[in-house]
């Protein structure tokens, strides 16, 4: 396997995850139809890595393409869109697919993304080789937004995240679970994190929502996710992390009170969304210690931030809302 994407920490640098000095990684316009690619997730394939990636087109249709890289770094992303087959139902409709997460379980690569059916939801694919892809049933009724899997399953269920959402730009939103005996038929939905009071941790006090796939680690799930504030000036999109416990994964044993990764450098603070750290993907290295998070920013370009996993469960765990 290919070591994962990395820079250490720069001297002066006292945050316990920092940026990659190449942000933004991956241009807005990296293929020729597009206006934006952010929101996008990675995963370990073959000899190096392959995503998927959010381009928004030039007429802002949103839609995920597949993307290979040998570092994790440099990315040649396709430059037509994901064209799916029939999966685990009839082909469905889709007037739009954004913000994707992928992760591997059992043998094959399992995508969710919110997906256009009468209004944003969850939906769901596979993939294999990262050229043939099959659409599956949605995981849930409209609205919903952040469908993020666990890389295994639970108790003998595949395992989700969700935001319950509305169709519009969502003044709200908690993070909730749901279990699947056949990743068709969803159900045991539970509440797992609601956001934090305003005088505790304003940064997460209007809607979070969970983004990369979450880590196993010996205290539990190393869940890291998107907390919004909103300002005089609109929404600002900071990342978090919490711990979440292994086997009842709704219950929430630690939660940053401060933020790991806040809007700050200037493809964070300026784009076509201004102010968005939106964490989608995370490779880790348990043995070397390492995490690396990819996250859109500013709804325009993707960027990386690292951290050593000991660190950021400790401050995790000594920060704990
Ligand atoms: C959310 C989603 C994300 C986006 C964020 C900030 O509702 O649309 O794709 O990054 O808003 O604009």
């Amino acid at each position: 396997m290919q070591p994962i994407p990395w820079q250490d920490k720069p001297q002066n640098c006292n945050d316990v995850m920092w940026r990659n000095a190449a942000n933004p990684i991956i241009d807005r316009y990296a293929i020729p139809t597009s206006n934006s690619i952010f929101n996008s997730a990675v995963v370990p394939f073959e000899d190096g890595f392959a995503g998927v990636f959010r381009c928004d087109n030039k007429a802002v249709q949103m839609n995920i393409f597949a993307g290979f890289s040998k570092d994790g770094v440099h990315w040649d992303i396709n430059h037509e869109p994901i064209s799916f087959l029939a999966g685990n139902t009839e082909m469905i409709d889709s007037d739009y697919k954004y913000d994707p997460r992928v992760t591997f379980i059992e043998d094959r690569y399992w995508i969710t993304w919110c997906n256009g059916y009468h209004g944003p939801t969850i939906g769901i694919g596979y993939t294999f080789d990262f050229k043939e892809f099959f659409q599956c049933e949605n995981a849930f009724l409209p609205f919903n937004r952040n469908g993020v899997l666990f890389p295994e399953k639970i108790n003998g269920k595949y395992a989700m995240l969700s935001r319950p959402s509305d169709n519009g730009h969502t003044p709200f939103g908690d993070i909730y679970i749901s279990y699947s005996p056949d990743m068709k038929y969803w159900g045991e939905h539970r509440c797992v994190m609601k956001v934090a009071p305003f005088t505790d941790s304003a940064w997460q006090c209007t809607k979070i929502g969970a983004g990369p796939i979450p880590i196993a680690i010996d205290e539990g799930w190393l869940m890291f996710y998107h907390g919004v504030i909103n300002t005089c000036n609109g929404f600002r999109y900071a990342m978090g992390a919490a711990i979440l416990d292994k086997e009842n994964p709704d219950k929430v044993l630690y939660r940053s009170q401060p933020y790991l990764l806040g809007p700050a450098a200037p493809y964070e603070l300026a784009g076509d969304v201004p102010n968005v750290v939106f964490p989608c993907a995370a490779l880790h290295d348990a043995k070397e210690d390492k995490v690396t998070v990819y996250y859109g920013a500013a709804d325009t370009v993707v960027a990386m931030a690292h951290g050593k996993l000991s660190e950021v469960i400790d401050f995790i765990k000594t920060n704990s809302l």
